[in-house]
């Protein structure tokens, strides 16, 4: 039975490759970080207690600022494959908090790798770095294309690419970087825009809400849907040879599509209830993002399956059957 460390274990990301790596038989191990409430809602579905001796999946307390918590972890699970998805990954949020940003998403990927290198036994090592790094490089972007970011978690992000290919020039360890372009899917944090559309819809159909306030909406992102993507994290650590990749659909739409196709998804009007609120733009925002996935497609046989129009009605569908029976029905009679 192969072993799997996961950090980010909680997030979107973790909780699908959990399901994935269980699914292909091995065992997990996942770092969550100490809060006051609950966090471990994604791994519902797969997570039992820990008194069950059958289970194959393991929570641990970690953090990615305290590297011994990492080196311990790592020298006590001894994993085959270690999948580094631990960040704070809002980008606007980056601006407010920067030093931790870069701290936790920088300098954390080199505790992670530095714990590797002492006692990692030679795993392989995947780094989720982003099509953020991009920034305003001009489309399409692929693994050639210069970096230029636009914020300090792109910066951040920019270091943990830049000292994972060092580390595997360096020391030669199976270290792959993944360059994921956006991906979504109803798991996504409530405050990335795509599920804050698509909840917003659901609730403004079922008659919870009146507005949604948004930022930007001419921002052009390459959008996916996320238990894809968790695939070809998990394809770059069963090749012959550590390379990084582009994963992304290859089509860009912009914010303002993404409302229309949801509202209409609804059969609302979107003008109608959505204002612009100055607060969500950011000092430097990316304008547009559109993946060139030739090389993950030619070497990993990776293609995305879900389209644009596609992962829009399946968040708002899950948005809609999340609300409280009455509206939720109500929801459902007013839908054309
Ligand atoms: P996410 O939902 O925000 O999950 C982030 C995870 O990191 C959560 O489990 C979070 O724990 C954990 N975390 C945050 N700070 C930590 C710390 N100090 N120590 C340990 N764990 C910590 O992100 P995601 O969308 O799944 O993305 C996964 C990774 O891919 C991230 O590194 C992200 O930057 C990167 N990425 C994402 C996309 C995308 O479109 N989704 C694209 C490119 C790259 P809590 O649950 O406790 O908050
Ligand atoms: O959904 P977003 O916050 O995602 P963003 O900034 O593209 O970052 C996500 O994707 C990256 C991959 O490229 C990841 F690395 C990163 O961790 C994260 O998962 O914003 C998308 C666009 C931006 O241009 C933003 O300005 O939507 C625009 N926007 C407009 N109104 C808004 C809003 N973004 C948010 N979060 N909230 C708004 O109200």
């Amino acid at each position: 039975m192969k072993r799997a460390l996961i950090t980010g274990i909680t997030g979107q990301d973790g909780s699908y490759l959990t399901e994935f790596l269980l699914k292909k038989g091995y065992e997990v191990h996942g770092i969550k970080r100490r809060s006051s409430s609950f966090n471990t809602g994604r791994l519902d579905g797969v997570y039992s207690d820990w008194h069950d001796s059958t289970s194959t999946l393991f929570l641990h307390f970690a953090d990615l600022a305290d590297a011994s918590s990492l080196a311990n972890l790592l020298g006590d699970i001894q994993p085959d494959e270690v999948y580094n998805l631990a960040a704070q990954s809002h980008v606007r949020v980056s601006f407010e908090i920067p030093e931790y940003t870069c701290d936790v998403t920088g300098t954390g990927v080199l505790r992670v790798l530095e714990a590797l290198r002492r006692v990692g036994d030679g795993a392989r090592y995947y780094q989720a770095s982003s099509s953020e790094m991009f920034g305003s490089a001009i489309p399409p972007q692929s693994e050639t294309t210069p970096f230029h970011p636009r914020s300090p978690y792109a910066c951040a992000k920019l270091f943990g690419h830049a000292i994972t290919v060092n580390y595997r020039e360096s020391y030669g360890m199976f270290a792959c970087s993944g360059i994921l372009f956006n991906h979504e899917s109803p798991r996504r944090g409530e405050t990335f825009v795509t599920r804050k559309i698509a909840r917003a819809a659901a609730r403004i159909k079922g008659g919870l809400e009146q507005r949604l306030f948004l930022g930007n909406l001419d921002a052009r992102r390459d959008w996916g849907y996320a238990p894809e993507y968790v695939e070809a994290m998990w394809l770059m650590l069963q090749q012959d040879q550590p390379r990084d990749y582009v994963i992304g659909t290859g089509e860009t739409h912009s914010v303002k599509e993404f409302v229309a196709c949801a509202f209409e998804h609804v059969g609302l009007e979107w003008q109608k209830y959505v204002q612009i609120d100055p607060r969500y733009y950011r000092p430097a925002d990316v304008d547009i993002l559109l993946a060139d996935p030739d090389k993950a497609r030619i070497e990993l046989g990776w293609t995305h399956k879900t389209g644009f129009r596609e992962l829009v009605k399946l968040m708002v569908d899950a948005e809609t059957a999340a609300l409280p029976a009455p509206e939720r029905s109500l929801g459902r009679a007013r839908a054309v």
